[in-house]
């Protein structure tokens, strides 16, 4: 029974995938503009984050479209596919719970911030301000 339904999931996902990332290429923002030296400031405060998140779960959606939208260079690790990803979610987080944003501190342990909502409320409050955006 549980084979079952972990078939029936599995073949859901695989009708889902392709529309959720048809859906999220066709609805994904354009980038806000910023100066260079702006942009390069925001890339080097992105270094220190990475988001662990699946490719057709519709909240990393959520936050991947957001970090198009703030024009982010943050790295995504696939937390289904990639076990050393898996482990280093379970191991740091955890919950193997996606998306979660792992935010690198310099002197303290790693912070791991689940939940979509709170995830877009933390970049866009180090992020979206109008100071970031070229003029
Ligand atoms: N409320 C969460 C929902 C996240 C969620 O349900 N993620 C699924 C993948 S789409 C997951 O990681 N499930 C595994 C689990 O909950 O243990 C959010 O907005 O981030």
């Amino acid at each position: 029974m549980k084979i079952l339904i972990r078939y029936f999931f599995r073949g859901v996902r695989l009708v889902l995938s392709p529309i959720l990332l048809a859906s999220e290429k066709l609805s994904t923002p354009t980038a806000i503009s910023r100066s260079p030296e702006a942009q390069a400031e925001v890339d080097a405060a992105c270094a220190r984050l990475a988001l662990y998140q699946f490719q057709s779960c519709p909240f990393c959606i959520k936050v991947r479209k957001e970090i198009a939208r703030l024009g982010l260079n943050i790295e995504l690790r696939d937390a289904r596919n990639d076990p050393e990803h898996r482990q280093a979610l379970e191991a740091g987080g955890g919950r193997v719970k996606v998306p979660c944003l792992r935010i690198a501190t310099e002197d303290g342990p790693d912070e791991w911030l689940y939940e979509s909502d709170a995830i877009n409320a933390w970049l866009h409050r180090h992020f979206g301000d109008a100071q970031h955006q070229a003029a």
